[in-house]
C-alpha cells in the first residue's frame, strides 16, 4: 500500500461542521479523524462523520453524463442542456425556467448557480431545498432584526446558564455539539437545560425538564412566557425603549392569555409551564436553541418570533451565554443564504425587492437583467412544473422525490415535465429516476470549496480525491451553462477560489456596515491563501481583523430605525389536517437525509435498519399492535408501510416516522408521501411534522428474513426492507400470501442461480422453513422464512457473509439463525463506531459496569464518537433495574 497522506477538510454532514484530518493513499481514503485544530469539534466526531471512508466506494457513482438513459459526453449533454435552456426562455420567458439546488452544495457552486439564474437567464425561479429547512428561521430574523443575522456561537452554549432546546434533537442531529453541551453540563451540573419536544427523545436524556408539547404549542407557550416576564418585572425596560419597536402591540396581545389557555394549547401542566417560565424568569444567561420543530410548521415564522421576543424583551441578546439560536442542518445551509439562494433573496444578504441593492448587484455582475419579483418558492415550483409553467427543471444536490411534501404529486409533475437535469454523484436515487439528462458530480473529498457553518464560520472543504470518472464539479457545470449561453466573462472561472474572491468581494460592495454579511477582506485572498484558508466566522471585513464582537452588542439592529422589531404573532386559527393519529417526523442517529451515502455503509445501518413509527403502548393495544408487527399508516395523500415500535417515549395519539427512507431501501417507506404541501405563509417552508393518518396492523402471513450476496430481487407487493451489510444484504419482508405456496418465488428473491450454490440446507418445521445456500466454504445466501414474526440474531447473522463454512456445525448454527454458546451474539447494534450490540452492552451492566464510562472500558461502546452515550444510560438503567428485582 502507497504512503498514506493527510488532508485537512470539513464534514459534509451537519451544520456543527466538524473539522476533519483525512488520511488518504492512492487507493483512495482511508480513514478520517476528527480535527483537533478545528474551534467546533476540537477532534470530535460523531458516528456519520467517522464512518465516511465506507461510503466513499466507487460502484454506484455516476462516471460520465447520462441523456436519455445512454451514456454520453460533457460536450453533448451540455450542448443539448444550453439548448433546451435558450429555445425554451426564447418562446417562453426566463420565468419558465428554473434551478432547485440544495444547502450540501459549496459556496461556490451556490454563487455560480445564483448568479447564473438571477443574474444572466433574468428569472428568480432558484429555489432549494433550505426552503424545507431554515425558511422560517430566515425570515423570522429578518422581521425581527432586518437582516439573517445568527447571533450566537457554540461557546455561547457553554457559557450560558439555561439553555431551551425548542424542536431540536440535537443529541441525533447535531451529535458533536450535543457532546460539548453533555460535557459542560457534567462539568457544571448549574446549567439547565430545558427540551421542548413532543417526544422524550435522547436529547431529552440531559434535560432537568422536558416539555412534551403538543405539535405546534409552541407559539402558545412563549407568547405566555412573554407575558409571564412582563407581569413578574423580568423585561429590561432600557433595552426595550432604546433598541426595539412594537413592544405595546405585542404585549396587548400576549397578556390575555391565561395559564390555563396556555395549557390547553401546549397540552402541558400548568405546573411545568410555570416552573419553565420561572427557570427562564431568573437566569439571565439563557440561549434558545431551536430546529425543525419550529421551522416545520405552519405556523413555523411566528414561532420563531414567539422565541425572539423573549429574548428581545429581556436584553438577551448580544451578551456572551445568551441569545437566540437557529441552528442550521445541512452543511451550508448558512453559505446558501449568504449567497441569496432562496428565491426571494439577492446574494450577499441583499434584498430582491430593493432598488439599490439590484442596482449594486447588476452592475458588480455586468448582468444584463435581473428579476424585480421573487421567484417561485419550493412547494409552489413543482406545483409549476406540474401545470407546464416550468419546462425545464435543473435539480442539484437534492432528492424531491422524496423530501418534499405530497412526494407522490412530485413523481407526477416531474414525470410531465419536458425536459429534466439532475446533477448526482450518484447512478440510482428516487429523483434520478425523472432525469433526461443526468449529470455526474463530483463529491466530498474530490471537490473544493467553502462552507459556512452554524456559527457562522467558514472552512475549507477540500478535494484530495481523483473523482470518479468525468465527474465534474457542480459551480463548473454551471459555468458551462453559463458560457454556452453566452455570458463568457462572467462564467469565465478558473478555479473555486477566483469564486470565492467575487463572492467576498460582493459582500463589501456599497456595504459599509450597513450589511452583516461583510466577507471583504477574503477578496484579497491569493489561491494559496484560499487554500490554506483557515476556520473564521463571518463578518471578515476589509483591513479589519475577524470581529469577534458579537452582533447586536451595541444594540444597533438592521432595520431603518435600527431597532429591532418585537413581532406581535398571532396564535394558530387553522387546524392541520387531523387524526385520528397525528404523524410526526423526522431524523435517526446513523442516517443522513435520502441515504444515498449513509446508507452505504453496514455499520450505520445497523443501528436502525429498517423504517420504523414510534407508537404509544396504549395506542398498540387498543389498535391491536405488537412489537414487531408491520403497520399500515394511510390519509388522503399516500400510504406508507413501516415496523412498529412501541414505545413511552411517544406521546398518546402521536406516531413519529423517520424521514430516510426511499424506494432505494424499503418497498412503501417514504414519509413524505403522507405529507400535505401545507407552508407557512410568511416563509413558505412546509409543516412537515404534524398531520393526520390512520394506522392500522398489516396483517402479513409471511415474514422472511434473507441475507445475500447482492441486492435481493423484491416484489412490489407486500413490506420489504433492505441494508447493505459487510459483504452483501440484509433484508426483512412481510407478505400477505401463504408462505408455502410461494416458496418458489420466494426462492428467487435471493437473486442467487441455485445451481452455483450447490451445498444447500433446507430445514421445514412448524410452518418454518429456512434455507442456506454455500459454495463450498462460502455462504451465497440464507432465508428464513415463518407465519409470524421471525426471531433469529440479526447482528450475528449478519457477519457470517465474512466466515468461514468448512465445517458442517457451522453451517447448521447458520440455519438454526442463533449464535453458538462459543460465539457472541451482539444484538443490535448500539454503538455504531465499534460495533458493540446491546447484549454485550446488558452483559457488561450485569457483571457490575453501572456507568456509561465503565461500560465503555469494558466494550469500548460509547468511548469514540459519544452518539450512542444516551442509549447506553438507558440499557444501564433498565438492566440495572432487572438485576435489582
Ligand atoms: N443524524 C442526522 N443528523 C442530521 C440530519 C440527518 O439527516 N441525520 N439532517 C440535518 C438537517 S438538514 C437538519 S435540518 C437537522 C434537523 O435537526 P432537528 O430539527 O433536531 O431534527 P428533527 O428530527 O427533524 O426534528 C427535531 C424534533 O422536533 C420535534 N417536533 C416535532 N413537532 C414539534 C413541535 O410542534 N414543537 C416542538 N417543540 N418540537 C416538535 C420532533 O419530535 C423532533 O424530535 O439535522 C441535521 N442533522
Ligand atoms: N417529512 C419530512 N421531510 C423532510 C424533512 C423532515 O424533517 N420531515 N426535512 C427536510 C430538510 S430539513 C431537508 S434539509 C431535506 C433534505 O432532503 P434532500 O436534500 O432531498 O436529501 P439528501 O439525501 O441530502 O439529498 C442530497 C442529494 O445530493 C446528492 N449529492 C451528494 N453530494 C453531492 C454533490 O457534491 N453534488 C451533487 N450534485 N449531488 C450530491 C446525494 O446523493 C443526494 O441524492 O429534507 C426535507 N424533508
Ligand atoms: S456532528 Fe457529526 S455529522 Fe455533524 S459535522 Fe460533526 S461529524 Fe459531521
Ligand atoms: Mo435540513
Amino acid at each position: 500500500m502507497s504512503r498514506l497522506k493527510e488532508c485537512k477538510t470539513t464534514c459534509p454532514y451537519c451544520g456543527v461542521g466538524c473539522g476533519i484530518v483525512a488520511k488518504f493513499n492512492e487507493q483512495g481514503l482511508v480513514s478520517v479523524e476528527g480535527d483537533p485544530d478545528h474551534p467546533a469539534n476540537g477532534g470530535r466526531l460523531c458516528s456519520k462523520g467517522s464512518a465516511l471512508a465506507e461510503t466513499m466506494s466507487d460502484t454506484p457513482r455516476l462516471h460520465d453524463p447520462i441523456v436519455d438513459g445512454k451514456v454520453s459526453d460533457w460536450n453533448e449533454a451540455l450542448d443539448l442542456i444550453a439548448s433546451k435552456f435558450s429555445d425554451t426562455i426564447s418562446n417562453f420567458g426566463p420565468d419558465s425556467v428554473a434551478f432547485y439546488v440544495s444547502g450540501q452544495l459549496l459556496t461556490e457552486d451556490y454563487y455560480v448557480a445564483n448568479k447564473l439564474m438571477k443574474g444572466f437567464i433574468g428569472s428568480a425561479n432558484i429555489d432549494t431545498n433550505s426552503r424545507l429547512c431554515m425558511a422560517s428561521s430566515v425570515a423570522g430574523y429578518k422581521r425581527a432584526f432586518g437582516s439573517d443575522t445568527v447571533p450566537v456561537s457554540y461557546a455561547d452554549l457553554e457559557c450560558s446558564d439555561l439553555v431551551v432546546l425548542v424542536g431540536s434533537n440535537l443529541a441525533w442531529c447535531h451529535p458533536v455539539l450535543y457532546q460539548r453541551l453533555a460535557a459542560e453540563k457534567k462539568q457544571r451540573p448549574n446549567l439547565k437545560i430545558v427540551v421542548i419536544d413532543p417526544r422524550k427523545t435522547m436529547t431529552t436524556d440531559i434535560a432537568d425538564l422536558h416539555l412534551a408539547i403538543n405539535p405546534d404549542g409552541d407559539a402558545a407557550l412563549f407568547m405566555g412566557l412573554f407575558a409571564h416576564l412582563q407581569k413578574t418585572g423580568a423585561c429590561d425596560d432600557g433595552f426595550i425603549a432604546r433598541h426595539t419597536n412594537g413592544f405595546d402591540e405585542t404585549l396587548k396581545q400576549c397578556a390575555p392569555l391565561t395559564i390555563d389557555e396556555i395549557a390547553k394549547k401546549s397540552g402541558l401542566e400548568p405546573a411545568e409551564i410555570i416552573s419553565f417560565y420561572e427557570l427562564y424568569r431568573t437566569t439571565q444567561k439563557t440561549v434558545t436553541v431551536y430546529s425543525q420543530g419550529v421551522n416545520q410548521s405552519r405556523v413555523g415564522t411566528d414561532k420563531v418570533n414567539a422565541i425572539l421576543n423573549c429574548h428581545l424583551i429581556t436584553g438577551r441578546i448580544g451578551k456572551p451565554g445568551t441569545g437566540p439560536f437557529s441552528i442550521t442542518g445541512q452543511p451550508n445551509a448558512m453559505g446558501g443564504r449568504e449567497v441569496g439562494g432562496l428565491s426571494n433573496m439577492l446574494a450577499a444578504h441583499m434584498e430582491l425587492d430593493n432598488p439599490a441593492h439590484r442596482n449594486s448587484v447588476q452592475s458588480f455582475w455586468k448582468a444584463p437583467h435581473l428579476p424585480e419579483k421573487p421567484g417561485l418558492k419550493a412547494v409552489d415550483l413543482f406545483k409549476a412544473v406540474d401545470k407546464g409553467d416550468i419546462k425545464v427543471l435543473w435539480i442539484m444536490a437534492t432528492n424531491p422525490v422524496d423530501s418534499l411534501p405530497d412526494s407522490d404529486f412530485i413523481k407526477e409533475a416531474l414525470k410531465k415535465c419536458p425536459f429534466v437535469i439532475v446533477s448526482d454523484i450518484y447512478q440510482n436515487t428516487d429523483t434520478n429516476a425523472f432525469a433526461h439528462v443526468l449529470l455526474p458530480s463530483s463529491g466530498w473529498g474530490e471537490k473544493n470549496g467553502t462552507v459556512t457553518n452554524s456559527e457562522r464560520r467558514i472552512s475549507r472543504q477540500r478535494g484530495f480525491l481523483r473523482a470518479p470518472g468525468n465527474a465534474k464539479p457542480d459551480w463548473w457545470q454551471m459555468a458551462a451553462i453559463g458560457k454556452r449561453l453566452g455570458h463568457h466573462g462572467a462564467f469565465d472561472y478558473l478555479n473555486e477560489a477566483d469564486i470565492y474572491r467575487e463572492h467576498a468581494a460582493l459582500s463589501a460592495l456599497d456595504n459599509n456596515g450597513s450589511r452583516d454579511f461583510d466577507i471583504g477582506e477574503h477578496s484579497r485572498l491569493s489561491n494559496d491563501g484560499y487554500d490554506n484558508l483557515a476556520p473564521v466566522r463571518w463578518p471578515v471585513p476589509i483591513k479589519k481583523n475577524p470581529s469577534e464582537r458579537p452582533f447586536f452588542s451595541d444594540g444597533h439592529f438592521f432595520t431603518a430605525n435600527n431597532k429591532a422589531n418585537i413581532i406581535p404573532v398571532a396564535m394558530p386559527t387553522k387546524d392541520p389536517e387531523t387524526g385520528p393519529y397525528q404523524l410526526n417526523t423526522g431524523r435517526i442517529r446513523d442516517q443522513w437525509h435520502t441515504m444515498t451515502r449513509t446508507g452505504r455503509s453496514p455499520r450505520l445501518s445497523a443501528h436502525l435498519s429498517e423504517p420504523f413509527a414510534e407508537i404509544h403502548p396504549v395506542d398498540a393495544q387498543k389498535l391491536g399492535i405488537e412489537l414487531g408487527d408491520i403497520v399500515e399508516l394511510t390519509n388522503k395523500h399516500g400510504r406508507l408501510l413501516a415496523k412498529a415500535t412501541i414505545t413511552f417515549r411517544q406521546k398518546k395519539g402521536q406516531v413519529f416516522v423517520p424521514m430516510h427512507w426511499t424506494d432505494q431501501y424499503a418497498s412503501n417507506g417514504r414519509v413524505n408521501s403522507l405529507i400535505p404541501s401545507i407552508t407557512d405563509p410568511v416563509s413558505g417552508q412546509p409543516a412537515s411534522k404534524n398531520t393526520g393518518v390512520s394506522i392500522q396492523k398489516y396483517e402479513a402471513r409471511t415474514f422472511l428474513f434473507l441475507l445475500t450476496r447482492k441486492k435481493p430481487v423484491l416484489p412490489a407487493r407486500g413490506y420489504w426492507a433492505t441494508f447493505e451489510t459487510e459483504g452483501g444484504w440484509a433484508t426483512e419482508f412481510a407478505g400477505k400470501e401463504d408462505l408455502f405456496e410461494k416458496l418458489d418465488v420466494i426462492k428467487k428473491m435471493l437473486n442467487v442461480d441455485l445451481k452455483t450454490a450447490p451445498l444447500a440446507y433446507e430445514d421445514k418445521k412448524r410452518g418454518e422453513y429456512r434455507l442456506a445456500l454455500f459454495h463450498g466454504q462460502r455462504l451465497e445466501g440464507i432465508l428464513y422464512a415463518s407465519g409470524s414474526p421471525l426471531s433469529v440474531s440479526r447482528s450475528w447473522l449478519c457477519s457470517k457473509f465474512e466466515g468461514d463454512f468448512n465445517d458442517p456445525k457451522a453451517r447448521y448454527s447458520v440455519v438454526a439463525g442463533k449464535a453458538p454458546v462459543n460465539e457472541i451474539d451482539k444484538g443490535a447494534i448500539i454503538c455504531s463506531c465499534f460495533g458493540v450490540g446491546i447484549n454485550e452492552i446488558a452483559d457488561a451492566v450485569r457483571s457490575g459496569c453501572c456507568s456509561v464510562e465503565a461500560v465503555g472500558d469494558a466494550t469500548q461502546g460509547g468511548s469514540n464518537c459519544g452518539s450512542c452515550r444516551s442509549e447506553i444510560a438507558e440499557i444501564i438503567n433498565k438492566n440495572a433495574l432487572v438485576a435489582a428485582q
